[in-house]
C-alpha cells in the first residue's frame, strides 16, 4: 500500500492556511484576490506532483492525472466562510494532492489515476457549490448572470477580475471517472463524543436558503405613535418568534434552522425601520421534512403579508440542495481501510454539513470520510483537528482510494 508523507501533507496544509490567515482562522472568500492567489499556488503544486493542472472558467482548480483511467476524483473546496477555519474544505483538497503524490511514488499504486479538485465557491459567497455544479454540467448561467457577493460584486465581474472568465470548464468524464471521494473535517462533535477517529459518511443533509424582506414605512422614532407605525424591524422580530414556534412543531429529530443575517434599513436609532431583511436557512436529511417546513413558511409569509401593516416577501437566497445517500460500495471500502488502521475506531454517520459530494453523487458514485473536529467547532477561526487525526485520515483515504480504483479496473 502507498504511504502518504505526513510532513509533506501538513506542510502544504500549513502553506494553504497562510492565504488569508487571520489569527488561527482563515478568510479566503471565493474569488477574492487571496483566493485567486491560493488557486494559482494550488495549480502549481498539482503540476509539481505530475498532474496536468488548470484553473477553469469558474475558478475550480482541477489537476488531471496523466495516467489513463479509470480515475478517482479526490477533492473538496478551498474557499472559506467569512469566519473560516483552516481545514474546512482545504484538508480534502490537500489530501487529494498528497495521495496523488504518494501513488506516483509507490510501485504498487503507480499508474492508478487520481484527479484532484478544488471546487469553486462551495461556501456560497456568490452561489453555493458553483464549481461542482459546473463540473456536473448543471446550468450555472443564471448564477453568473445574477449572483452577487455581500459587497454586491457580480459573479461575472469577479470572474473577469480573476482572469478566469471565458476559460473552458472542468467537466465530468463518464468514460474516465469511476468515483468521487471527499475527505472533510466533521464540523460537529459526534466522533469526538463517541471516541472515534474516522467517520464513514452515510448521507448528506439537504439545505434550503431563503431571503425574507419586510417593507414598512420609515418614520421619525420620536414623533410616530406606536399605534400607527409600519415598523419593518418589529415585524421581522415578531415573525422570527412565530417561525421558531411553528418550526419546532414540524421539525424532525435532526432538523436545524438558522437566522444567519438580519439587516434593518436605514439602521439608525432615530428612524423607524422602513425595510428589514432576514436570511433563513433550514436543513434536514429528509426532503419531505424540508418540503413541510417550506410549505409552512410560505403560509406564514402569506398570512403576515395579508394581515399587514408591513408587507412580507419570500424568495430563494440560494439554490436548494437535496439530501443524498453516499454510495454503499464506496462506504464499505472506506470502512475496510479504517478498520485496518484503527480496528473499531471508526463509525458510520450522517453529515449535517453540506458538501460538494452531494452535488456530484447523482452523477458519479460518491463517498466521504470524516476526521474529528476538536470541540465540534467549525465555521469559526478556532476550528481545529489533531495532527495525528489529519494524518490518519489521509492514509485511510489513500488505502480506500487504491481499493476503489482496483475494483474499478476489474
Ligand atoms: O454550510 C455548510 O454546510 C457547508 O460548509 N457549506
Ligand atoms: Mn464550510
Ligand atoms: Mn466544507
Amino acid at each position: 500500500m502507498a504511504s502518504i508523507n505526513p510532513e509533506r501533507l501538513l506542510a502544504d496544509l500549513r502553506r494553504l492556511r497562510t492565504f488569508g490567515a487571520q489569527g488561527a482562522g482563515v478568510v479566503r472568500l471565493a474569488l477574492s484576490p487571496i483566493d485567486v492567489e491560493s488557486r494559482h499556488w494550488l495549480a502549481a503544486r498539482m503540476n509539481e506532483a505530475g498532474l496536468a493542472a488548470a484553473i477553469d472558467g469558474v475558478g475550480t482548480v482541477f489537476g488531471r492525472s496523466r495516467s489513463p483511467g479509470p480515475a478517482l476524483i479526490i477533492g473538496s473546496h478551498s474557499d472559506t466562510q467569512p469566519s473560516g477555519g483552516w481545514l474546512d474544505g482545504a484538508m480534502g483538497v490537500i489530501y487529494g494532492l498528497e495521495i496523488a503524490r504518494a501513488f506516483a511514488e509507490s510501485p504498487g499504486e503507480h499508474g492508478l489515476a487520481i484527479d484532484v479538485a478544488s471546487w469553486m465557491d462551495e461556501e456560497g459567497t456568490f452561489s453555493g457549490y458553483l464549481g461542482s455544479r459546473a463540473f456536473c454540467g448543471e446550468a450555472i448561467e443564471p448564477a453568473i448572470a445574477t449572483a452577487r457577493n455581500r459587497d454586491s460584486m457580480a459573479l461575472g465581474e469577479a470572474l473577469e477580475r480573476a482572469g478566469f472568465a471565458g476559460r473552458p470548464l472542468a467537466r465530468l468524464e463518464p468514460g474516465r471517472h469511476a468515483a468521487y471521494l471527499e475527505s472533510h473535517i466533521e464540523q460537529g462533535g459526534r466522533l469526538e463524543t463517541a471516541g472515534k477517529r474516522i467517520g464513514v459518511v452515510t448521507s448528506i443533509v439537504g439545505i434550503r436558503d431563503m431571503r425574507l424582506t419586510f417593507t414598512g414605512q420609515r418614520n421619525h422614532a420620536g414623533t410616530t405613535p406606536m399605534a400607527i407605525r409600519r415598523d419593518a424591524g418589529a415585524a421581522l422580530l415578531a415573525f422570527a418568534t412565530r417561525l421558531n414556534e411553528e418550526f419546532q412543531a414540524l421539525a424532525g429529530p435532526e432538523t436545524v434552522w438558522t437566522i444567519g443575517r438580519i439587516e434593518l434599513d436605514p439602521g439608525s436609532t432615530s428612524v423607524v425601520p422602513g425595510k428589514a431583511e432576514m436570511l433563513l436557512q433550514f436543513r434536514d436529511g429528509e426532503a419531505a421534512c424540508l418540503d413541510r417546513l417550506a410549505e409552512r413558511l410560505r403560509e406564514l409569509v402569506a398570512q403576515t403579508d395579508r394581515k399587514g401593516p408591513v408587507r412580507v416577501q419570500l424568495a430563494d437566497f440560494d439554490a436548494p440542495v437535496q439530501p443524498v445517500a453516499m454510495d454503499e460500495g464506496l462506504q464499505a471500502q472506506i470502512a475496510e481501510a479504517a478498520e485496518r488502521h484503527i480496528p473499531g475506531g471508526w463509525m458510520p454517520m450522517p453529515s449535517g454539513a453540506g458538501h460538494d459530494a452531494q452535488i456530484i453523487a447523482p452523477y458519479l458514485p460518491a463517498a466521504m470520510l470524516f476526521v474529528p473536529s476538536i470541540g465540534g467547532l467549525s465555521h469559526d477561526f478556532g476550528e481545529d483537528t489533531k495532527e495525528e487525526d489529519i494524518v490518519l485520515g489521509c492514509q485511510v483515504a489513500a488505502d480506500a482510494a487504491a481499493a476503489i480504483l482496483r475494483a474499478a479496473r476489474k
